[in-house]
């Protein structure tokens, strides 16, 4: 298998750690955003909407999206639950993710780290704030009536969760006031095959 992506962002972490938690070899190939590689026109032959993490099988098929390519990943392994309701909650937080967390944190986490928080940029960085803690208290709330998102055992929604908010201080967002998400953050790391961000 190989990975396509770039260590530092949070998208391509959650493939990382998943393979980390699961033992997978892999092949490892950077892409950096910043100099325009996923809009090549080799990179955008593989996955046409020039966005990495991507994963390619040694069948030569090519999966894209993260939490598509994680619980492809996961898919038999104790982190994907077969039970459909929990498979639906799982599902429920990784488009959560997407649609209300990720926007918010993750792209003022890359104006700030990728970018430098540029003049230009401040006003779009600042916008960021208020979306990004209202998916915090989401998390929040869940995290005070259960061990992990789905239940009492770690899933990929966990997974999908972590890669951004253990980073969210790099876009300006404080954990001070959600001590369950402190909590949560700890507990993942203490996984004995836990691998950190780079
Ligand atoms: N929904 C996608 C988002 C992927 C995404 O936004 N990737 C960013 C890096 S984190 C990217 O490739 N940006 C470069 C670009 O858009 O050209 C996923 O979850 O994989």
């Amino acid at each position: 298998m190989k990975v396509y992506g770039d260590a530092v962002s949070g998208n391509c972490y959650k493939i990382q750690l998943t393979l980390a938690l699961l033992e997978k070899p892999y092949q490892w190939i950077h892409v950096d955003i910043l100099k325009g590689e996923t809009k090549a026109p080799t990179f955008l032959a593989l996955s046409p909407n020039g966005k990495i993490p991507i994963l390619e099988l040694s069948s030569g098929d090519v999966i894209s999206e993260s939490n598509a390519i994680v619980n492809y990943l996961a898919y038999s392994s104790n982190l994907l639950p077969e039970d459909p309701l929990a498979l639906a909650k799982v599902q429920q937080w990784q488009f959560f993710e997407q649609y209300s967390h990720e926007p918010y944190i993750a792209v003022a986490r890359y104006i700030e780290k990728y970018l430098g928080l540029p003049e230009d940029r401040l006003e779009d960085y600042k916008s960021k704030q208020e979306g990004g803690y209202r998916a915090l208290d989401v998390m929040e709330q869940q995290l005070l009536k259960s061990k992990f998102l789905v239940g009492e055992t770690l899933t990929v929604a966990d997974i999908s969760l972590f890669a951004y908010t253990h980073v969210c201080h790099e876009g300006g967002f404080a954990l001070s006031n959600y001590p369950e998400i402190k909590r949560w953050i700890k507990e993942i790391k203490k996984h004995p095959k836990y691998t950190p961000m780079e």
